[in-house]
């Protein structure tokens, strides 16, 4: 396998490719990684369809995007002998709870560059995934907005995704036998520029995450609030957006330096399984 050239197919205008001839159980020709990284840079959303691979595969897969990103508070959701693959499952038992748009830890000083889901059991209906660009969000915006934001910082604090003052993750996270209070305790808020410069395309993209996001360093409480609601709302405008209807055995990696994505809830009390890996990223800038 692997000696066609992989077929890079366009699944929105805004973001998004299917990418077909590519069986990812065997080692990458460079030819078809340099598709594959092209793809990655110009659409931040790279779907592949019918994967039938090991959490082995997977990570060497992930590897050629970067380091992988070991998740210190969820090593007990790991697969035994892989601290980096995550064990994302919902059932009757335990419903899922990642339905709001963010961009995944924002609140660490180096959040990771993309993560990457293998579905290995998929709801019947329901539980898609919804990818916003935030290239499209960026430049969408007013030459007059884009320059006010461009010197802003957020402050983002894991204290806020995974305390008890928001309670979502906390939420999830207590349903797994976890206390995010005890794992995020020291740390501390980081602040990250609103508007990055993404490191390898060098254009710029929205850079907030609901979870995390307290407040806009250097403007008061109350037009801190009104332009994050103003940016909560504008991310998510249909146009931005390429919805990712699962399949079992679908690979889809995301780039989370200019991407955005929400878990729709709706397959409660279904099923649904996700071995997920995140790849190290650098500082935002
Ligand atoms: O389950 C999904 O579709 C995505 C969940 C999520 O937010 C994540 O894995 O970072
Ligand atoms: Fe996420």
């Amino acid at each position: 396998m692997n000696k066609s050239l992989p077929i890079v197919t366009p699944l929105s205008p805004a973001i998004g490719v299917e990418i077909k001839q590519v069986d990812l159980s065997q080692p990458l020709e460079q030819h078809t990684w340099n598709i594959i990284k092209k793809a990655f840079d110009d659409y931040s959303v790279l779907v592949f369809r019918d994967q039938h691979i090991t959490v082995e595969d997977q990570k060497r897969f992930g590897r050629h995007f970067g380091e992988l990103f070991i998740q210190e508070h969820l090593l007990s959701l790991t697969i035994e002998g892989h601290p980096e693959c995550m064990i994302l499952h919902n059932n009757d038992k335990k419903p899922p709870g990642l339905n709001y748009w963010h961009t995944d830890n924002s609140g660490w000083e180096r959040p990771p560059l993309g993560t990457m889901l293998y579905a290995k059991i998929t709801p019947e209906v329901g539980g898609d995934t919804l990818f916003s660009s935030m290239y499209k969000a960026y430049e969408s915006l007013s030459q007059h907005m884009q320059s006010f934001l461009k010197p802003l910082k957020a402050v983002h604090d894991v204290r806020k995704a995974f305390g008890s003052e928001y309670g979502n993750l906390q939420n999830a996270l207590k349903k797994y036998g976890l206390d995010p209070d005890k794992h995020f305790a020291n740390f501390q808020p980081v602040q990250h520029p609103i508007i990055r410069t993404h490191p390898e395309t060098k254009k710029l993209a929205i850079y907030i995450s609901q979870p995390y996001v307290t407040h806009i360093e250097g403007l008061t409480k109350a037009e801190s609030n009104s332009l994050l609601s103003f940016l909560y709302e504008h991310i998510q405008i249909q146009e931005f957006v390429y919805r990712h209807r699962w399949k079992t055995n679908d690979v889809v990696i995301w780039d989370n330096r200019c991407a955005q994505h929400y878990a729709v809830a709706d397959y409660y009390p279904a099923e649904r399984l996700m071995h997920r890996l995140n790849i190290s990223g650098e500082v935002p800038c």
